[in-house]
């Protein structure tokens, strides 16, 4: 559990022009209605994914007379960002009880195996997507009011009477998202894995394009910088809808700490305010996210209001070096760069550091700042120079993080595409990392995708293909209609939260396929 401090007395400063602009790109969500595909029984077995067997037609939903304690599963074929309504009924006696039901979505079958009861993880409980709901009153329309990221729904009459039982007449779903399935070109490959790559990635970064770029429509909700810089990425190639990217730019440099940092992430609901977590590697992406932003787009505007916020996120980080130019290791949660229990960061963080350097470099170049442009490139260099001195270690070849000379995954990719080392060099880095295979992995597919990033770096396309197709194939082979927040092959029930039951199945920064793809292939 990462240490949470909670910074009561942090002073926020809003800019309303910077908000205005953001609002004013506020999307229009498009809406599909969908139908239940089929009733279905999740059998659970040794295997960590339970099956799904088919079970009956939908047209038949109504032939299921619910006693106390029966339950139905419905299969909408794919995964769903919507709002549910169902129409339910009573056979029998007139109904002499409330009708007491418990409505539970999962986005894979695996969650409908699961025991709400036994949670123990340390984030709210309150993600787990289950209702219990009194109805008195048959035939009823329920209108469910919370948007649900689901592909299974699963109705379980707690209790009728003796006298009548519980009828589903209907059940549809409105899916909601940003963007539409219809504005995007599907990969044509012979090879079905890549196909299935590709329609995967992009059903998992529509279904998380909602009123901003979420990080999961299941959990959390928001936005998060480290994830839009993926999904804009991803998106630029696919779905191509700039404002979307633009209002969530506007949205971070919209309101900072005081002192100018961008925080982590930002809430827009009841109203926009962002969130007391800063992350240094998210805050310093601001910058890589605004000029992939401008490439794209051509958004010379954008480019000319934002680039202060990017540059003063540079200088605030650059306040965080010793005297050997390496990069302090902060306390508790100050860094992303993966789940991976106990990863030293500080290594990687110098890598993140001179990347988004170099980024911002390429910003002032092209506002024609020199000056800035200049000092930019030394202190790349700079910091480059010290990696390479520092955190070298020659008997192993291997770049090495924090006092204990952590030796990981993510110190190694981050060096790599930061450039501190050349593409041969790389090379050699990325063999030697494997052959080693240290304990300190990569759990998450945000750090998967910076490695196939820093293999296809160094060249190494076949090998990059082949990781994704047994990374991202792996969840395709689970049943992932959608990519996860978190998949480890070697341990598939690990989650960051204690239990896996919260983790995201449809989550944003997994969705880089659809890009590596397009860009690499
Ligand atoms: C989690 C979310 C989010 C990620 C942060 C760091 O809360 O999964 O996507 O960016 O962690």
């Amino acid at each position: 559990m990462p240490k949470v401090s909670i910074d009561l007395d942090m002073v926020l400063v809003t800019n309303q022009e910077f908000v205005k602009k953001a609002e004013d790109c506020m999307p229009e969500l498009h809406e599909t209605m969908v139908k239940p595909a089929a009733l279905v029984d999740i059998v659970k077995t040794d295997a960590v994914y339970p099956q799904v067997k088919q079970k009956d037609s939908v047209e038949n939903l109504s032939n299921y007379h619910l006693a106390k304690g029966d339950k139905i599963c419905l299969d909408f074929g794919d995964h769903q960002v919507g709002y549910v309504t169902l129409k339910v009924n009573s056979v029998g006696s007139p109904q002499d009880a409330p009708a007491f039901l418990r409505l539970k979505f999962g986005e894979i079958a695996k969650e409908m195996t699961e025991n709400s009861a036994d949670y123990d993880g340390w984030i709210s409980r309150g993600w787990i997507q289950e209702e219990y709901i009194h109805v008195d009153i048959l035939p009823a329309e329920l209108k469910l009011p919370r948007r649900y990221a689901f592909r299974y729904m699963e109705i379980e009459a707690i209790d009728t009477s003796l006298k009548w039982q519980l009828v589903v007449e209907d059940v549809t779903c409105i899916s909601v998202s940003a963007a539409s399935m219809d504005e995007v070109k599907h990969i044509e490959s012979e090879d079905e894995m890549v196909r299935s790559l590709d329609r995967v990635s992009l059903r998992t970064l529509m279904n998380c394009m909602q009123s901003v770029f979420e990080d999961g429509p299941k959990r959390d909700r928001r936005l998060w910088l480290g994830d839009l810089r993926l999904q804009a990425l991803t998106n630029y190639v696919t779905f191509r809808n700039f404002d979307l990217v633009k209002r969530c730019l506007y949205l971070f440099a919209g309101q900072t700490r005081d002192d100018g940092l961008v925080s982590a992430c930002l809430f827009t609901e009841p109203k926009f305010i962002v969130d007391d977590t800063f992350l240094l590697d998210y805050s310093m992406f601001f910058g890589a996210a605004l000029l992939d932003y401008y490439k794209a787009s051509g958004d010379m505007e954008t480019l000319r209001d934002l680039s202060k916020c990017a540059y003063r996120q540079m200088e605030i980080v650059k306040e965080q070096f010793d005297e050997k130019n390496l990069l302090v290791n902060g306390e508790g949660f100050w860094a992303f760069i993966d789940w991976t229990e106990g990863l030293d960061k500080q290594a990687a963080m110098q890598g993140v550091y001179i990347f988004c350097t170099k980024k911002v470099q390429q910003i002032a170049e092209i506002l024609g700042d020199k000056e800035k442009a200049t000092e930019l490139s030394a202190e790349a260099e700079t910091k480059a120079e010290a990696a390479r001195k520092y955190l070298w270690d020659k008997e192993t070849g291997l770049f090495v993080s924090g006092s204990d000379r952590q030796i990981s995954y993510a110190s190694q990719v981050w060096l790599i595409l930061a450039g501190a080392v050349s593409s041969e060099e790389g090379i050699q880095i990325l063999d030697k990392v494997k052959e080693l295979n240290p304990e300190k992995g990569m759990v998450s597919p945000y750090m998967n995708h910076h490695y196939v990033e820093a293999l296809l770096l160094c060249g190494k396309k076949e090998e990059a293909m082949d990781y994704m197709k047994y990374y991202w194939g792996g969840m395709i082979s689970s049943g992932a209609d959608t990519f996860w927040e978190l998949y480890n092959p070697k341990n598939p029930a690990e989650s960051p939260y204690g239990n896996s039951i919260v983790n995201s199945y449809c989550h944003a920064w997994s969705c880089t396929p659809a890009y590596l793809l397009r860009k690499y292939f």
